[in-house]
């Protein structure tokens, strides 16, 4: 009798497990994830801070502790590619925000190009966001 009370035990273990695995699948994937500006526009010059907001669109909640790992920002949406600016994490912010410091040497509009790891989730966040540099 003891036997089967623990397969017993075991099978529901079992199945609990595989209920817990598959809701938190459904739950959470990685396209639920997106990264917008805080603000939509610079001032065009040196040292300029842009935050960005990472969100989970399911629950319209900011995600912090993320690992942002790369970023590209140019100038592709005005059709110069070619021109890109260093960017620099920069720390602090509210949970969820993310700053970066870069210069915008031309006025006009920029890409800035993120990629994300969220803790607990397989697969990477990619995004372009367009930012515009005003004079
Ligand atoms: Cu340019």
């Amino acid at each position: 009798m003891k036997t089967f009370t623990i397969a017993r035990a075991f099978k529901a273990a079992l199945i609990a497990a595989a209920i817990g695995g598959a809701s938190t699948a459904a739950l959470a994937d990685i396209k639920d994830y997106k990264f917008e500006l805080v603000d939509q526009s610079v001032q065009a010059g040196p040292d300029k801070v842009v935050v960005v907001r990472l969100i989970n669109t399911k629950t319209s909640k900011p995600v912090p502790d993320a690992v942002i790992f790369a970023t590209r920002l140019d100038m592709a949406p005005d059709g110069m590619q070619e021109m890109a600016t260093k960017i620099t994490p920069v720390p602090g912010g509210d949970p969820g925000t993310y700053k970066f410091k870069a210069t915008f040497g031309m006025a006009g509009r920029w890409q800035l190009s993120l990629g994300a790891k969220v803790q607990g989730e397989t697969g990477t966040v990619d995004n372009k966001l367009v930012i515009t540099a005003e004079k």
